[in-house]
């Protein structure tokens, strides 16, 4: 099987956030017929939901995979377990959220799956970081980021630093 080039989203608001991405970073980086390609700049947002938690972390990465989607989705949760997220609110604080944003030019709507992510394009945190990465980039239904970018609102986003791959 070719390679299908996905887009993950990564955000923390707990227990040293950028620590949390940084492990999550290098966690992506040994998953099993993949490649962590690229990442995005680092960058701080206000929490979207709940008011009353703190500020996230939040990165794109770009990932390349011979894994179908349900198994990177697997991945991508063992991740989030081996970093002791506990779900509690829905929308509430969490040490690591990894969302798949996009696999390849796949549209996916499964109970435990759905991408395009459904909320990508209304989040600054995650449209400002992917556009940084891939700016060309075209969604399964042809249309670009630009004017999502443009519509966007981007209080509360605030690019931090360069990411690095180890
Ligand atoms: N799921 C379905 N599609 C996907 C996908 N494309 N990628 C399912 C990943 N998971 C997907 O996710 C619930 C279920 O979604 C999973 O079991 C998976 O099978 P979750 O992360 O456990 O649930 P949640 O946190 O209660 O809800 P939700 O809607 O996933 O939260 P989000 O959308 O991840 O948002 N504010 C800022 N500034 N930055 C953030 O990163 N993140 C959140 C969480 C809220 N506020 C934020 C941020
Ligand atoms: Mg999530």
């Amino acid at each position: 099987m070719v390679f299908t080039r996905c887009y993950i989203g990564l955000g923390s608001n707990l227990q040293n956030p950028e620590a949390q991405i940084d492990q999550a970073l290098n966690a992506l980086a040994l998953v099993p017929d993949s490649r962590l390609t690229a990442v995005s700049s680092l960058y701080r947002s206000a929490p979207l939901g709940p008011s009353d938690q703190p500020d996230y972390l939040n990165a794109v990465a770009m990932f390349d995979t011979r894994l179908a989607a349900l198994a990177l989705l697997d991945a991508l949760q063992a991740i989030e377990q081996q970093q002791g997220r506990v779900r509690e609110r829905h929308w509430g604080p969490r040490t690591i959220d990894l969302d798949l944003l996009l696999y390849g030019a796949e549209q996916i709507d499964l109970p435990r799956l759905q991408v395009p992510h459904p909320q990508m394009l209304l989040r600054s945190f995650v449209l400002v970081p992917l556009v940084e990465l891939a700016p060309e980039l075209r969604l399964p239904d042809g249309s670009g980021l630009q004017q999502a970018l443009l519509d966007g609102d981007r209080t509360g986003l605030v690019k931090l630093r360069p990411l690095r791959l180890s």
